[in-house]
């Protein structure tokens, strides 16, 4: 039987052991899978508490099972879904006597979903909003997902997708009228116009700047300054743990440590990076380079300082912050001489870090922006609609022949159901459907 005429298989809940883990079931043999592990078929989308037995009727634990023919199911095919106590053994039992069935098998990642999508349940650009659901990490991230899930882009290309058709269809009539001029200009005159139109559309969602793909990815704020500052001590008060090395030497940090802070729903990655000095130990040296260049690629350094350690922040950036630390010592007090830092703050005690964190928070509002009103969340989609946008934009040129109209008015549709997932090949889906989990 050809793979993906299997019935497929996975745990689809989290790590064991868990209070209860859910095994969930798809294919043609779905019904025959619950049949044989509880004696029979329960009825249709009701929880029934069952036991569950191996091939030879040993019992494997005692657990709920649901039942849902297809195509009214997640994935359109017929689907089991089995509740079990979770603990590794039932799992592992479980998941024995699965295997062991003709025509049965472990789903690969993503598999569900892709199986879904192929049944028409989903388009591509859902496909890809439940993949970032699941892995939302903040409640902007969540909420972007679910709008994605709910079809926000899939819907607009999809409009798009049969304007452009209806204009085609306007443009090849118009040619084969072509000998009677006046009804060939009728009828590509209103393709043209809404050709402009869509054009104009196109254009405005492309205009938001990647906002929605800042969304999924996150910010970053790179902390940077000479040695021995405090700059590991402020990431762990703004982690709330111990994730770097503090300690009273210059050179403590060397590798760039990260931390995922959520700031009222913003996904925001601060990291810390090693002081910088000249120095001659390599070790050293190379974490300098990273430090510099992963703040040159941050979003927002915070260049950190003391009284001590006075200086000009010394690394590129979009915005840079001047932080001055350790204000709770006496010389900090004393000197006046630094130019005026834009905060002041103690890593140690915590004065003056509630003030930060507040202004990172505004800073990742705006960096932010109406991300959520965003349709684009990915590079693919982006690529796709720029391709559509300029196929438009060629079809529009003036005095270019009614075939070469119709040329790009296909080509624009195309890149369309490519967005769609409707037209593409398999190692594009592949390599989309490969990056989920396993079990979704
Ligand atoms: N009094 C006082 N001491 C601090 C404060 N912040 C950090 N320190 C101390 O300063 C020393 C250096 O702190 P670190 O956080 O390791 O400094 P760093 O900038 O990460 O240093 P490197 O990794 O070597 O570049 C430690 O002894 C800390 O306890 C502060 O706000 N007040
Ligand atoms: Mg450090």
């Amino acid at each position: 039987m050809h793979p993906s005429d299997q019935t497929i298989f996975a745990l689809a809940t989290g790590a064991l052991p868990s209070a209860i883990a859910i095994v969930r079931v798809s294919g043609p043999r779905a019904g025959d899978v619950l049949r044989v592990l509880t004696g029979s078929l329960p009825p249709p989308r009701r929880a029934v508490r069952c036991d569950l037995r191996d091939a030879v009727g040993e019992m494997i634990d005692d657990g709920v099972a649901l039942w849902f023919p297809g195509p009214a199911s997640a994935t359109g095919e017929d689907v089991a879904e089995l509740h079990i106590h979770g603990s590794r053994a039932v799992a592992a039992a479980l998941i024995k006597t699965l295997s062991s069935l003709q025509d049965v098998r472990p789903a690969e990642p993503g598999e569900f979903t892709r199986r879904a999508f192929e049944n028409g349940k989903l388009d591509l650009t859902e496909a890809e909003g439940l993949d970032d659901l699941i892995h939302a990490d903040t409640d902007a991230q969540r909420r972007q997902a679910l709008r994605q899930l709910r079809g926000v882009l899939g819907d607009r290309a999809r409009r798009w997708r049969d304007q452009i058709i209806e204009a085609l269809a306007l443009v090849e009539a118009g040619i084969d009228f072509s000998d009677e001029g006046d009804v060939a200009d009728e009828l590509i005159g209103p393709a043209r116009a809404k050709i402009a139109a869509l054009s104009a559309e196109i254009a405005e969602v492309l205009a938001e700047q990647g906002r929605g793909e800042r969304l999924r990815d996150g910010m970053v704020v790179a902390i940077a300054g000479p040695p021995n500052v405090g700059k590991s001590t402020l990431i762990n008060r703004l982690a709330r743990r111990e994730v770097a090395i503090v300690s009273p030497h210059a050179g403590t940090t060397r590798d760039v440590i990260e931390v995922q802070l959520d700031l009222d729903g913003y996904p925001v990655t601060v990291i810390d990076t090693a002081g910088l000095r000249d120095s001659d130990d390599p070790v050293e040296q190379e974490g300098v380079r990273r430090a510099r260049s992963r703040a040159a690629a941050a979003d927002l350094v915070l260049w950190l300082s003391t009284a001590v350690d006075l200086s000009d922040p010394d690394v590129a950036g979009p915005e840079i912050w001047r932080v001055r630390n350790k204000i709770d010592l006496a010389e900090e007090r004393a000197d006046r001489s630094l130019s005026r830092p834009d905060f002041g703050i103690s890593a140690g005690t915590g004065e003056g870090v509630a003030d930060l964190l507040r202004a990172l928070t505004r800073f990742a509002a705006q960096y932010f922006g109406a991300a959520e009103a965003g349709l684009i969340t990915r590079e693919r989609h982006r690529t796709l609609l720029a391709d559509a946008a300029a196929s438009l934009a060629r079809s529009l040129r003036p005095g270019l022949a009614e075939e070469i109209l119709a040329e790009e008015l296909r080509a624009a549709a195309h890149s369309l159901g490519r967005l769609l997932g409707r037209v593409d090949v398999e190692d594009v889906l592949g390599e989309i459907f490969g990056r989920f989990c396993i079990g979704k």
